[in-house]
């Protein structure tokens, strides 16, 4: 056969990093049967028919046409739906247009792998333990960074002036023991502000559903201790953190090397370690983060020392935030005073009233009744809008919620109403989701910070009111992270047909292993680029395709604590309403 010049050039064109090839966007990894289950086809898979035949026996159940076409506002895209709901019956599928296909799964617990992945990637950041093969298979490695000596940098100096105290003295070089924990992202650092918001948001979804995470199994290596996987593994953090107070009650911004380090493995990092800087951010966080952790720890026969040290050192922490209400972490400033230099991430955080609202509330929850949220009414009338690490005012509402049995209007009103605009903004979404629909929904983390975290303002909402159509667009938004959005990727390394395979994390590129570390949601599109002087294979500059799939892309393919933080909140809680 003589092949003509096109199809020449089509055999040989290589594969667009920053694309699924397939046409047929879906849920990778898979979807319930008795839910809704939708794919959306781009214009140039367009076809007359769409046919959907069970893999084993190749019958065909399910035929029909796309629906409601769409109209992408930045791309101009057209795209359509294709609606397969009626089929219920779990199995392995096809769904082809005549061209393409794709294999669709339905299954009942569709993402309870994906739920327990995503909290193992936490087993697989841990700083200071080696990473087992039996748990980690051929990601195995030895203890990274042990962080028992580390030294107080000159901006966290700390004198006592009075002899008798010396011993509460630490003056800068001062070697002290920070080990454990988890590094922060695809650095080899550990951010007091940003592991607060990630346990916090975690012990929400805890909150909202203790019997469905008590009895998660997570195949990683246990304490021995009565605490359920879940929070034996945020416990790992949690010893971590305690690590980072002050005898002043004052709490470490971070554990830093001055500048990165490369992309190397962590015995192959030489630079020094330090603690930084006591911040109010910092020191409020994780007054927040302890008194919670407290709470639910306490519940747990012999955890009631440790249960007893969070409270006492929340306390502390949340009275030196109390005197010291304005210290601020700006790393330019503490460079201009002290040396060495930092230049690692700053997680700064300029308005940290949203800090003390936090912190207020965890306290009064945990019993200290002299805090009672003097915030309380003020604040829940207001708006709600997703928090973030930067921003954490919601989750002393999401606190305040609990498992939504005893919720206050006050608490509720707001977020059903934000909830309510998330499904109005799915009417004509391209890609049937409450997320992507808006340029906004598109910035550093995105995959995370408003996708997930719209899916997890879904599912409170559908607590609060039992209303299905919440449900549904929570099981949306999982769609759109897990293949069925403009790139066509599944956005969790090791999950689905097609997800990254270069994220901008020092342990998955040094390791010497082709694949990924799995189990991580990467950042997602981001039209900021901020990376754009490293990273050189962006395809497109439109807010849902402004993705690279590149290892250099930190600002649109990272990884990161609190990333998977709000994955495991929203895929754990999804799969405990599933199990239903
Ligand atoms: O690896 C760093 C990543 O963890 C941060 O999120 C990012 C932004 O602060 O910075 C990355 O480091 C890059 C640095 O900022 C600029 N030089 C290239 C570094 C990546 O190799
Ligand atoms: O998640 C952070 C994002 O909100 C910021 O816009 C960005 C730039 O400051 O930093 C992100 O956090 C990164 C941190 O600075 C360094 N470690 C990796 C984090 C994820 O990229």
């Amino acid at each position: 056969m003589k092949l003509s010049c096109l199809s020449l050039l089509f055999a040989f064109a290589p594969v667009a990093k920053a694309q699924n090839p397939n046409l047929i966007r879906i849920n990778q990894v898979g979807y319930y049967p008795n839910a809704p289950k939708v794919a959306v086809v781009e214009q140039r898979g367009f076809a007359k028919k769409y046919t959907l035949r069970d893999a084993k026996t190749n019958k065909t159940v399910w035929q029909g046409k796309a629906v409601e076409q769409t109209v992408s506002p930045w791309s101009g895209k057209r795209r359509a739906t294709i609606d397969f709901s009626t089929v219920t019956t779990a199995g392995e599928y096809i769904l082809s247009n005549g061209k393409q296909q794709q294999k669709i799964v339905i299954r009942d617990g569709a993402l309870h792998d994906l739920a327990v992945g995503s909290m193992k990637a936490f087993y697989l950041q841990r700083c200071s333990e080696p990473i087992l093969e039996e748990y980690a298979g051929k990601y195995a490695r030895p203890a990274g960074h042990m962080d028992n000596e580390v030294l107080v940098h000159p901006s966290a100096e700390h004198i006592v002036d009075a002899a008798f105290l010396e011993d509460y003295s630490r003056s800068a070089g001062t070697k002290i023991s920070s080990p454990g924990g988890w590094y922060d992202a695809g650095d080899f650092n550990k951010y007091i502000v940003n592991s607060s918001f990630s346990i916090g948001l975690m012990l929400c979804a805890y909150e909202a559903n203790p019997e469905y995470f008590n009895n998660l199994g997570l195949n990683i290596p246990e304490s021995k201790n009565s605490l359920p996987d879940y929070l034996d593994e945020i416990a790992v953090n949690l010893r971590w953190m305690l690590t980072m107070q002050d005898f002043d009650g004052g709490v470490y911004h971070k554990l830093t090397t001055p500048s990165f380090e490369g992309f190397v493995m962590p015995k192959d990092c030489h630079q020094t370690r330090y603690v930084v800087m006591k911040s109010t951010a910092a020191t409020l966080d994780f007054a927040a983060t302890m008194a919670k952790a407290s709470r639910i720890y306490r519940k747990f026969k012999g955890l009631e020392r440790f249960a007893d040290e969070m409270l006492s050192k929340a306390v502390m922490a949340y009275t030196w935030a109390k005197a010291n209400p304005e210290v601020l972490y700006k790393q330019d400033e503490m460079n201009a005073k002290y040396d060495p230099d930092v230049s690692t991430s700053t997680y700064g955080d300029f308005k940290v009233i949203d800090e003390f609202k936090w912190a207020t509330t965890e306290l009064a929850l945990a019993g200290i009744q002299d805090l009672i949220p003097q915030f309380a009414n003020e604040v829940y009338k207001q708006d709600f809008y997703l928090p973030t690490w930067g921003d954490v005012e919601n989750l002393a509402r999401y606190a305040r919620l609990g498992d939504c049995s005893k919720a206050n209007i006050a608490d509720a009103a707001p977020l059903i109403r934000y909830a309510d605009q998330c499904i109005e903004s799915a009417e004509h979404s391209s890609f049937a989701s409450a997320f992507g629909n808006v340029a906004s929904d598109f910035c550093w983390g995105c995959n995370a910070e408003c996708a997930a975290g719209k899916g997890i303002a879904l599912l409170y909402a559908y607590r609060l009111t039992n209303d299905k159509k919440y449900l549904n667009a929570a099981i949306g938004v999982a769609d759109y992270m897990l293949g069925r959005n403009a790139t066509g990727y599944c956005y969790v390394t090791g999950f689905g047909n097609y997800s990254p395979k270069h994220p901008h994390q020092r342990l998955s590129a040094a390791d010497g292993i082709d694949e990924p570390l799995p189990g991580f949601l990467v950042g997602g599109p981001n039209p900021g680029q901020q990376d754009r002087d490293y990273c050189k294979s962006y395809t497109s500059s439109y807010p849902d395709e402004s993705y690279a799939d590149d290892d250099t892309s930190y600002a649109s393919n990272e990884i990161a604590i609190n990333w998977n933080a709000s994955l495991a909140a929203f895929i754990c809680w999804l799969e405990a309403e599933m199990a239903k």
